[in-house]
């Protein structure tokens, strides 16, 4: 399946929302999300250094703008913290570790481009938080960038190592409801705990070996969101010393929406450690993917697909062969439908890139309205997965005869998974032989 990277992944809806700013355009397509001001609006901010004034200071920070950045739809926000003695650039290039590939702590690749990250710059390489500073200065960049770019306000996040842990760790103690998670590597109580009493979903991975912040204390600022989020409290297990493996535990009895998962590693002072070696991998840490999953639990589940009722003519769908165009001549609902015509192999049909918005392991139900252009072919829904190099094919709804005179409905419920990272993921519909054309209308992938 071709890959469209420029189609970006509409993160979907929350409850609890203010609409700051009516979305403009298409609003069907972004519905109710708690969007911000900055929705519909031209970006000002660059892509890459800004600087802004906070507590009568001049700060800066680096922002990431997806590419392909669609200002009607809300966007995931990551702030990544660095740690003492290095820069906002450390963190957006990632090369300390691995250029590139360790970006934001390595979440960059894992996120394709369905988040804003931003990488802010401590006074002297620290995050000392004086008087609460720092908090203040994470205030103002999110008051900036949600003016500016279009944010899901329910979907904002903080990581750091090290100093960056301490610093998340004091957004979680001052922000709770701002954030709605934060992952803390080897972290300390370094930037000052303001509040400290409420609930707020709490990753915390820990070297057993950590000479500099020792595993003692990150079990204590654990244990204070163990409590405030009211989980069961529990010694989870760690991994032996010299077995240079990790053990990851997720608390059971939290309140709904706010887990604490603790990881525990047989190192030291590390920001991207691997199982069976020691030191930093860029591409073989295990961190950024289990960060990745304990930040994107909190997607609201909602339909995954783009202009799902066809009415915004061909946005969002590509044609993996034959030619695309939008139907006015007959809908399932609405005024049109889409017609993938001219295919030359059963397999083609309409697709939509759905890869920044799979959950491994996770159960999603399918329905779809088709119709044929001509002849009855058997018609279903795929999936194609690319994972680790290789492409498998999940079929998502069982085959049924379609037809000229009316729609028919295909529906099926299946569980994703992959081994490994995912770099493509390909919503479709095909037939099960033949090259008719075919119509689609109303399709939900959730
Ligand atoms: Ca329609």
């Amino acid at each position: 399946m071709t890959r469209h990277r420029s189609l970006l992944a509409m993160i979907a809806i929350a409850a609890l929302a203010i609409l700051l700013t009516p979305l403009p355009g298409s609003a069907a397509t972004a519905g109710t999300a708690a969007a911000t001001a900055g929705c519909g609006r031209t970006p000002t901010l660059q892509n890459g250094t800004n600087t802004i004034q906070s507590s009568g200071k001049t700060r800066s920070y680096i922002v990431r703008i997806p590419a392909g950045y669609d200002n009607r739809r809300p966007y995931r926000l990551v702030f990544g913290f660095h740690w003492r003695g290095g820069t906002a650039t450390d963190v957006a290039t990632g090369q300390t570790v691995q250029r590139d590939v360790w970006s934001y702590y390595g979440l960059q690749r894992l996120a394709g481009e369905s988040t804003i990250f931003v990488a802010p710059q401590g006074i002297g390489n620290g995050w000392a938080n004086s008087g609460g500073e720092d908090v203040t200065f994470v205030d103002d960049m999110i008051r900036r960038i949600e003016g500016d770019l279009c944010v899901e306000t329910t979907q904002r996040f903080a990581l750091g190592f090290s100093y960056g842990g301490a610093m998340s760790f004091a957004l979680a103690c001052a922000r709770p409801t701002v954030f709605r998670a934060v992952a803390i590597y080897a972290g300390g109580r370094l930037s000052g705990c303001s509040g400290g009493t409420q609930p707020i979903a709490y990753f915390h991975a820990h070297g057993l070996r950590d000479g500099v912040l020792n595993i003692s204390g990150g079990r204590s600022m654990r244990d204070q969101f163990v409590r405030n989020n009211g989980c069961a409290a529990q010694n989870p297990p760690e991994p032996g010393q010299g077995s240079l493996t990790h053990r990851t535990t997720t608390y059971s009895g939290c309140a709904a929406g706010y887990p604490v998962t603790w990881a525990a590693f047989d190192e030291g002072h590390i920001a991207a450690p691997q199982d069976g070696a020691t030191g930093d991998s860029g591409s073989r840490t295990w961190l950024p993917g289990e960060t990745w999953r304990f930040f994107t639990q909190f997607q609201s589940s909602g339909n995954l697909l783009t202009n799902a009722t066809m009415e915004d003519g061909t946005t969002g769908w590509t044609a993996s062969g034959g030619t695309l165009s939008s139907a006015t001549t007959v809908a399932h609902a609405g005024s049109r439908s889409l017609l993938n015509s001219g295919r030359t192999a059963a397999w083609q049909g309409p697709n939509q890139n759905v890869t920044a918005q799979l959950t491994n392991n996770k159960s999603y139900t399918t329905s779809v309205w088709v119709r044929s252009q001509s002849g009855t072919p058997g018609a279903k829904t795929t999936l194609a997965l690319t994972a680790n190099g290789t492409t498998s094919y999940l079929q998502l709804t069982p085959a049924q005869t379609i037809n000229t005179g009316g729609w028919t409905q295909l529906t099926g419920t299946t569980t994703v998974s992959w081994t490994g990272t995912l770099t493509n993921a390909s919503f479709y519909v095909e037939t099960a032989a033949g090259t008719d054309g075919i119509y689609i209308d109303d399709a939900s992938f959730q």
